[in-house]
């Protein structure tokens, strides 16, 4: 149950095909390799009915409102809008964004004490993201 984890803090330890993964949506040179080298803190909170999901990195603060299941609008960390939904199973989010362009992107975060697992997959493109508790 993702509520296990609400109030805690976790900071990106390692990445893994970040890069392709935002060349394949896109992004650009300067914008992928600033994205790249920053280490968010990642934290889930919950307001009522709706989670809270906060990223605060030197690059962007990004806050995303969401009630699983429902599409809410999103602009993206280097500026694209999309249709983005969540949904909650167990302890994993999972947000399908739909891009202007068509282009669907899934990216899947696992939440357990020791870790976030985030999975992000565009075309045949998959990047793994680990975040680790904030000692
Ligand atoms: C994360 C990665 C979030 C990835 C979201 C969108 C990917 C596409 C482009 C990102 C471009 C730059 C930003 C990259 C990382 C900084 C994260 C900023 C805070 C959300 O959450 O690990």
């Amino acid at each position: 149950m993702v509520d296990a984890v609400l109030g805690k803090k976790f900071k990106l330890e390692s990445s893994d095909n970040f890069d392709e993964y935002m060349k394949a949506l896109g992004v650009g040179l300067v914008t992928r390799k600033v994205g790249g080298a920053v280490s968010p803190v990642v934290e889930l909170n919950k307001q009522g009915d709706e989670y809270v999901l906060t990223s605060n990195s030197t690059f962007k603060n990004v806050v995303t409102k969401f009630k699983p299941g429902v599409e809410f609008d999103q602009e993206t960390p280097d500026g694209r809008k999309v249709k983005a939904t969540i949904t909650v199973d167990g302890n994993k989010l999972v947000e399908v964004q739909k891009g202007a362009d068509g282009k669907e992107t899934t990216i899947e975060r696992t939440f357990t004490d020791d870790e976030i697992k985030m999975v992000l997959s565009v075309d045949d493109i998959t990047s793994t993201r680990i975040y680790k508790p904030l000692a």
